[in-house]
């Protein structure tokens, strides 16, 4: 049985696996005719993943969820891979970058992105903190790019494959030039990732969105209803006012 990978080719968390596969030589099929909110909310489809998540991998061996899980699964399906480096101090790095941009860069990115998208209720203030999470995030990753080509060693790994991955729905969906120019070595980084063949195989040509979707409209709100006390006490406040 081939390897099942159950979303959309194009879903944020399934490209880690499929670009780890493209890397390692691992053949996936990813699920014909899937349709998210319906097919991933089937009774077979719970039994694999409880919270009727994606994406989800069916293996010989059963069903694995989380993307992070699958694409180190991925990964280790090819013996000594190169994407998890070559000593024990390497492996204990990229887990610390897979970590990192999962906590520190998806997480805000999808903050941002999820309400500017209409996924999600809009509030001016959630997003302007996960904005300033995001960009705290990203100064520290710049630094760090400033003096290295990838996140670990000389080559590309399972890190620069997740945290690439998370970077990229915020560079096609709120991430805009004039944002990211701050942190130029990110920019050379991202650009330089998904120009690479397995990552071009998987994403296609990458562009970066030209403006911030605009605010979605406020929720209609009804005019409150004053009970009669309240009514009369309100009437008498503004006669002291006239
Ligand atoms: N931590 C999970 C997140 C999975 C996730 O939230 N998937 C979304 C799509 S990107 C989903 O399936 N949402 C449908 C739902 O919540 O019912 C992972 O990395 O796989």
């Amino acid at each position: 049985m081939a390897l099942v990978l159950h979303a959309t080719r194009t879903n944020k968390n399934a490209i880690k696996a499929l670009v780890a596969a493209e890397y390692s030589g691992v053949r996936i099929e990813v699920s014909k005719n899937f349709q998210m909110g319906v097919s991933n909310k089937t009774p077979e489809f719970i039994k694999m993943n409880p919270l009727g998540k994606v994406p989800l991998l069916e293996t010989h061996d059963g069903p694995i969820f989380e993307s992070n899980a699958i694409a180190r699964y991925v990964t280790r399906l090819k013996a000594d891979n190169p994407l998890y480096g070559s000593s024990l101090i390497e492996f204990g790095f990229i887990e610390q970058w897979i970590d990192f941009a999962t906590m520190e860069i998806d997480t805000w990115i999808a903050e941002w992105f999820y309400p500017r998208h209409g996924f999600k209720p809009y509030y001016a203030v959630a997003e302007e903190g996960a904005v300033s999470c995001l960009k705290r995030a990203l100064g520290a990753l710049n630094t760090h790019l400033a003096a290295n080509t990838y996140l670990v060693g000389h080559s590309v790994t399972l890190a620069d494959i997740i945290m690439t991955c998370n970077l990229y729905l915020g560079f096609i969906g709120v991430m805009t030039k004039s944002f990211t120019a701050e942190f130029p070595h990110v920019e050379r980084y991202f650009w330089t990732m998904v120009n690479q063949p397995n990552f071009h195989k998987v994403l296609g040509d990458v562009k970066q969105v030209d403006s911030l979707p605009p605010l979605p409209p406020l929720p209609k709100q009804e005019p409150v209803k004053l009970k009669k006390e309240e009514e009369q006490v309100a009437e008498k406040v503004m006669e002291r006012e006239r």
